[in-house]
């Protein structure tokens, strides 16, 4: 008896170091896992968090562009912002859909956001305080979004890269709206220029915090890098963002707030001032100009939309009814 159960115990332990080793090597070969294949449980609980925080901002993040949706200058200007907010919630959904096939649902996961048990970005806890804003957040919040993103189409999860490569072609769209917008006000009159260079300058630092802490004191940088979902680490897209910007400020006329900024000849980079990480973990605990109100917000669309859910849940039970009584009479028949 000892014996039999030794060796069971012995056959399962080397199917596992065999299914361990089968990801190892399509993770090493740049093949995509996808949701049938097996994975550890620390690959699929690190790809949750990452998901859903990513999830989150996504919908968080229609918020404070939404707020200026029926303040918009033109029909359009107008008409873009509904598109592009409409599309935030839409990235919402695809990534709530790759995390559905870990075998986490959307509701656990919007509980967890409601209760504060997980993150969205730090970016959308500032307020939008102009029009000036909704083209800042396009450039750079759009334009960050996109630095960080673009390398997540080839992250080793298959669900979640197909999910980026459309989000990334919206993203595009988005970042190139909030410039354009940027350029017509830059150009504009004294007190539009003005508006915009406010904008940039509120919005500059809170866009070099969305890559994330430094590397040093990243904790599932190393871990994610190993397994390929993140591509880069968190300094070298920060870094990659601040080398595109400056030469687009120069084009926009505006100024980046950093005296520190200049071009590093031996680096081939620019050098950027010191971040406030202070501002960054007060923001990440909840102590941001916003937090309270983006949360507060967010669970009262959640509550308005019951009714919403419900009607959906009850189609969709009749539907299901109609197609089993459909096959029953085409059994009988
Ligand atoms: N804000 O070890 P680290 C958008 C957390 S949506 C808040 O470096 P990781 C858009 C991090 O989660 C923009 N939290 O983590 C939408 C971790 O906390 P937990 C969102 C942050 O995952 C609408 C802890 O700090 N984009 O673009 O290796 C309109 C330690 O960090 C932040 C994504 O989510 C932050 N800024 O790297 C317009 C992209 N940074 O989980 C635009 C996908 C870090 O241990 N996500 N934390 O409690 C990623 O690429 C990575 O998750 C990050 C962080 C680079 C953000």
């Amino acid at each position: 008896m000892a014996s039999g159960t030794t060796a069971t115990a012995r056959a399962a332990q080397g199917a596992a170091a065999e299914l361990g080793a089968a990801f190892e090597a399509a993770v090493a070969a740049d093949e995509r896992i996808e949701p049938r294949d097996w994975m550890p449980d620390a690959y699929r609980a690190g790809l949750v968090r990452q998901i859903a925080q990513h999830a989150h901002s996504e919908i968080i993040g229609m918020q404070p562009e939404a707020n200026w949706i029926a303040r918009a200058p033109s029909l359009r200007r107008k008409a873009i912002l509904m598109a592009k907010v409409q599309d935030e919630a839409g990235h919402g959904l695809y990534l709530y859909g790759a995390a559905e096939t870990l075998g986490t649902s959307r509701a656990e996961l919007l509980d967890k956001l409601h209760e504060g048990r997980q993150k969205y970005s730090s970016i959308f806890n500032y307020p939008t305080l102009t029009w000036a804003d909704v083209g800042a957040i396009g450039w750079l919040v759009d334009g960050a979004a996109i630095t960080n993103q673009v390398p997540l189409c080839r992250c080793s999860y298959g669900p979640y890269a197909r999910a980026m490569v459309r989000i990334c072609k919206e993203e595009s769209f988005h970042q190139r709206q909030g410039y354009e917008l940027l350029l017509a006000l830059s150009r504009g009159t004294e007190a539009q220029h003005a508006m915009a260079q406010d904008a940039v300058d509120r919005w500059w630092w809170p866009s070099l915090m969305m890559f994330g802490p430094p590397d040093a004191e990243s904790p599932h940088s190393a871990q994610s890098m190993a397994w390929k979902i993140k591509r880069h680490s968190n300094d070298e897209l920060r870094q990659r963002f601040v080398d595109i910007c400056v030469p687009q400020a120069e084009a926009l006329g505006l100024t980046l707030p950093d005296p520190d900024l200049r071009w590093n000849e031996q680096r081939g980079h620019y050098d950027h001032g010191a971040i406030d990480w202070a501002e960054f973990h007060e923001v990440l605990k909840g102590n941001g100009p916003c937090n309270e109100q983006r949360l507060a917000q967010r669970r009262q669309a959640h509550e308005e939309g019951a009714w919403v859910r419900e009607a959906a849940a009850a189609y969709a039970a009749k539907q299901q009814r109609a197609a089993h009584r459909e096959e029953r009479e085409a059994l009988a028949s």
